[in-house]
């Protein structure tokens, strides 16, 4: 049975041309003009795209206390309905538990997803089983690892143990990534706002100014420098964290930003809102920024400093934000968008002009494959390349509302924003999941999808030397201590 998308015009993150796409066994058989099948799919007026890949999702994880409401049945369910064909989500051992231990339980949870799925390791703590662990996990194609430096007390690690993952990492040929915020200062912030009686959510913006960013970004990007390890920098939110990375790149080094959704359009006055329900469920960390940050953000996406757009999708519902009612400190930290992302940025990057359509494809799919070693199987248009597929009408509007949503929370972010440029179609390897913009998934459609380490981007730094290896003893025979 072979499927043709038909009469649509194919975007991918180099090229723009009219052609038809003919699929068999998941895949993409051929691309020219006049294909027939067995089913056809007309994309008339429709742009033809790789599917969107979201690397940043946090699907039924513990998390302060709860655990995070989308699961990957709805949160798989919610990224299909959007234009995303595929997600990394973290596996994150709780501190003293094992990778491996870890991997079990996604694995365990993933079995439900209607798309296809990785993850990412998270290290939260560090010890002779963690390394002796990541060669298994980097052999099961997991290749890229995640660190918090914020968090204290919880998922955070020092920078002792940060240069010895790192280290670690360069020797397995994997990417190093980081959750930069100063959690020391985090925490200190956070605790003087609570003596001084600053409890509601608005706190949570001030006991992260983007300083904390700045300097952990900055921190992180010199530690991966000397351990000689590419870095993925998460959810880059301010401009000091975007002129760290933009620097690291001028200096050659590999290093890439990841906006969210959120953070290029959604900003600090959401916490200022005098309901409390209102700002707590946008409570995520880093915070929602101002003007001048956001503008700092778009930049880098079209210029080429920051390289990724996700969501860290991570949905708490309004019951599990109230923890925190009283004490901003434990109004669990996260928002959704995996079905939002591609129309909103589509919104407010293509239609405003901010980015081409190439670009949105490049940050939106191409760049996440690239950088984590499934190109050209995942975000390619091209004959042999899984049909992850997306048929999007640009002229397609809703507004978005919580009602309409796949995602188990009871509200949106995004509430009230009117988008234009939506699915018609969406293939999971080629079987169609959104069918003339009605869901039509499959529970367990979804594959884990192994991927490789040293893929072409992922070199380590060629100044790189080894700061570990003996050096030059230059005053032989001279007591250390003589003056
Ligand atoms: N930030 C969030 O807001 N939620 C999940 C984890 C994170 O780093
Ligand atoms: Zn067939
Ligand atoms: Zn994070
Ligand atoms: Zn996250």
């Amino acid at each position: 049975m072979t499927t043709v998308i038909k009469n649509g015009t194919i975007v991918t993150h180099d090229l723009t041309y009219k052609a038809d796409i003919r699929i068999d066994g998941g895949k993409i058989l051929e691309i020219g003009p006049n294909l027939s099948g067995d089913t056809e799919l007309d994309a008339t007026g429709a742009y033809v795209m790789p599917g969107g890949i979201d690397p940043h999702t946090h699907l039924e994880m513990p998390f302060m206390g709860t655990y995070s409401s989308d699961d990957f049945e709805s949160g798989t369910r919610a990224a299909l309905s959007g234009g995303t064909t595929m997600v990394i989500d973290f596996a994150l051992p709780s501190p003293g538990q094992g990778l491996l231990d870890a991997l079990k339980m996604w694995d365990n949870k993933s079995g439900r997803a209607h798309c296809d799925y990785s993850y990412h390791m998270a290290v939260t703590w560090w010890s002779q089983q963690v390394f002796d662990e990541m060669p298994d996990v980097v052999a099961r194609g997991i290749t890229s690892f995640k660190h918090f430096l914020a968090y204290k007390g919880a998922l955070m690690v020092n920078d002792d143990e940060l240069f010895a993952s790192f280290q670690r990492l360069r020797e397995l040929g994997a990417i190093a990534m980081v959750h930069a915020e100063n959690g020391d200062v985090v925490a200190e912030l956070s605790a003087r706002l609570l003596a001084q009686g600053n409890t509601g959510p608005e706190a949570h913006a001030y006991s992260r100014p983007t300083q904390v960013e700045g300097e952990a970004t900055n921190r992180a990007i010199m530690i991966a420098d000397m351990a000689g390890v590419p870095l993925y920098v998460v959810h880059t939110s301010c401009e000091e964290s975007h002129e760290a990375i933009r620097r690291a790149r001028q200096a050659g080094k590999r290093v890439w930003g990841e906006p969210l959704i959120q953070h290029l359009t959604l900003d600090e006055s959401e916490y200022f809102n005098p309901d409390w329900d209102h700002a707590a469920r946008r409570v995520m960390s880093p915070p929602f920024r101002n003007k001048t940050h956001q503008d700092s953000l778009w930049n880098g996406l079209a210029s080429g400093s920051l390289s990724v757009v996700a969501t860290d999708h991570c949905a708490f519902s309004t019951e599990q934000k109230r923890y925190g009612l009283g004490d901003f400190t434990k109004i669990p930290n996260g928002t959704g968008g995996l079905e939002d992302r591609m129309p909103m940025l589509w919104t407010y990057g293509v239609r405003t002009g901010r980015l081409t359509m190439n670009e949105f494809v490049a940050v939106t799919s191409t760049n996440v494959a690239k950088i984590f070693g499934m190109y050209p199987r995942k975000g390619a248009v091209a004959v042999g390349a899984d049909a992850d597929l997306v048929v999007w009408d640009p002229e397609k509007s809703k507004t978005i509302t919580a009602s309409a949503q796949a995602s188990n929370i009871d509200y949106n972010v995004f509430e009230g924003h009117e988008v234009t440029g939506l699915p018609r179609y969406v293939l999971s390897r080629g079987r169609v999941m959104v069918n003339d913009g009605s869901f039509d998934g499959q529970e367990g459609h979804g594959r884990f999808v192994a991927r490789d380490a040293n893929g072409p981007v992922s070199q380590a730094l060629s100044a790189w030397k080894d700061l570990t290896a003996p050096r030059p003893v230059v005053r032989a025979g001279i007591p250390a201590t003589g003056v």
